[in-house]
């Protein structure tokens, strides 16, 4: 509350006031600079593109044509042709390296890890990934166990993204080092029902293995790595994968936060699932660089969705709209990064 000597203080303040705003808005007319001129510099934020779903739709339906991409048939060889192929029509540096790997049940298989480096010189890099195989056998399924399947979802939606993404990034101005990594012979692994066999650790993931014993550039570095798996499905859930939580936590909140931010909150939920094996894992513990695994997982029955290793893994289980919200995360997690 104020008291009656302060209101006659509080009016020659006002006074006082005036007659300075008085003498600088005539006196220095002159000698105003024009322009405010600051020291910050101006950053102006490139808007994000749209990512094109039809497009990613496509690469998914094109992967499929081809038949089921085992690793030692010409379905596989002409599915890694064709991304190749698409990568470098983009006008993109790619790089194919190639090695022999051991399966679990003792077959050798010559691999193909196809990367895409896009400002090779920056040293700031984020890493993109999914696998481009398909696994043998539909095992999952309750018929025809022996047979394989599509691989429309586990092995086609992950890559459809990330070619998407690399035609974006053909397109763009950014200034930022982005590598994509398309590891073959994931899928490969022996399941844990499988009771021919002593162990089920490390048969899985046999590309992303090598890469990370056998950097494409010694020394390679990314801050963080995303990797994706089964990103195509209708309806999906991705929980905060357990791996990525134990090696990555700082990336996984950050991206999921933007998820949020996005309005995709009711699939990126906060729940958090047991650690799984995928090729994140390997990026971790084997080439140390964090990495964490956007994978399609229903965390109430603590499993795969119902068409994993199914023959429903097909066309008729993808919805571009699924596409489209991993897509455009990850341009957003493109254009925001510093
Ligand atoms: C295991 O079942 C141990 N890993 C599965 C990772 C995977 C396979 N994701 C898709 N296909
Ligand atoms: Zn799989």
């Amino acid at each position: 509350m104020g008291q009656p000597g302060q209101f006659k203080n509080n009016l020659k303040l006002f006074f006082a006031l005036c007659i300075i705003l008085f003498s600088t808005s005539c006196g220095n007319e002159k000698e105003q600079p024009k322009e405010i001129i600051t020291t910050q510099p101006v950053t102006v934020k490139i808007p994000t593109p749209d990512f094109n779903a039809d497009s990613a739709y496509a690469f998914v339906k094109a992967q499929v044509n081809f038949g089921p991409r085992i690793p030692g048939t010409k379905a596989h060889e002409r599915c890694a042709d064709y991304i190749v192929a698409k990568l470098k029509s983009y006008g993109l540096q790619v790089t194919v390296q190639k090695g022999t790997v051991q399966t679990y049940d003792n077959k050798q298989f010559s691999l193909k890890n196809i990367i895409v480096e896009y400002k090779p010189d920056l040293p700031n890099r984020i890493l993109f990934t999914s696998h481009w195989d398909t696994r043998p056998w539909a095992d999952l399924d309750s018929i025809n166990k022996d047979k394989p399947f599509d691989g429309a979802n586990d092995g086609g939606s992950g890559v459809a993204v990330l070619i998407e993404l690399a035609r974006q990034l053909s397109i763009s101005k950014i200034e930022k080092g982005i590598d994509l990594i398309f590891f073959d012979i994931e899928d490969y692994g022996m399941e844990s029902t499988n009771t021919q066999y002593e162990r089920k650790e490390d048969t899985w993931c046999l590309g992303s293995q090598y890469w990370a014993t056998h950097l494409h550039k010694p020394g390679y570095y990314a801050q963080y790595g995303i990797l994706l798996d089964m990103v195509g499905g209708k309806n999906p859930q991705f929980p905060m994968e357990g791996t990525s939580m134990q090696y990555a936590p700082d990336v996984v909140e950050k991206i999921w936060t933007l998820a949020g931010r996005m309005g995709y909150g009711n699939y990126f939920t906060t729940a958090v699932t047991g650690e799984t094996t995928d090729d994140h894992l390997y990026v971790n513990t084997l080439a140390n660089i964090k990495c964490i695994d956007i994978v399609h997982y229903e965390i109430d029955k603590h499993n795969y969705p119902f068409f994993h290793h199914t023959h429903s893994d097909n066309m008729d289980n993808i919805d571009k709209n699924t596409l489209k919200m991993v897509g455009q995360l990850l341009l957003e997690v493109i254009y925001t990064e510093k």
